[in-house]
């Protein structure tokens, strides 16, 4: 038979406080996809260019990739932060607009 002591408690620690484990909240800040269209007029040495310069990527990977997107239409290029992304972005199309080439880059979350 169990023994159901309901009295008062006898602790000593005046209730005062409770430890609740509790998992804390991390939650990853979402990552965005740059990508590049294809168009018809920027030259594909200009789309390599751009994918050294502001992509780091060596000549093969960025010509590549270039490629890729000259075939299907657009790539992803990179994954990103959002701040790193539209900075990718903006330079990409800063960089295209004054070589008066029509190269379009944007993003879009993952
Ligand atoms: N289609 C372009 C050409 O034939 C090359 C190109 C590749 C343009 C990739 C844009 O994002 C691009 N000159």
């Amino acid at each position: 038979m169990p023994l159901i002591f309901a009295g008062p408690d006898n602790d000593d620690d005046s209730d005062a406080s409770v430890v609740v484990a509790t998992r804390p909240k991390t939650k990853r800040p979402p990552l965005y996809k740059v990508m590049l269209l294809n168009d018809d007029y920027t030259p594909m040495e200009f789309v390599v260019a751009v994918l050294e310069r502001f992509f780091g990527l060596n000549h093969a990977q960025a010509f590549e990739i270039m490629l890729t997107v000259h075939k299907k239409g657009l790539a992803v290029v990179g994954v990103f932060s959002h701040e790193i992304a539209e900075t990718k972005v903006a330079q990409v199309m800063d960089f295209a607009r004054q070589h008066q080439h029509p190269l379009q880059c944007t993003m879009e979350k993952e």
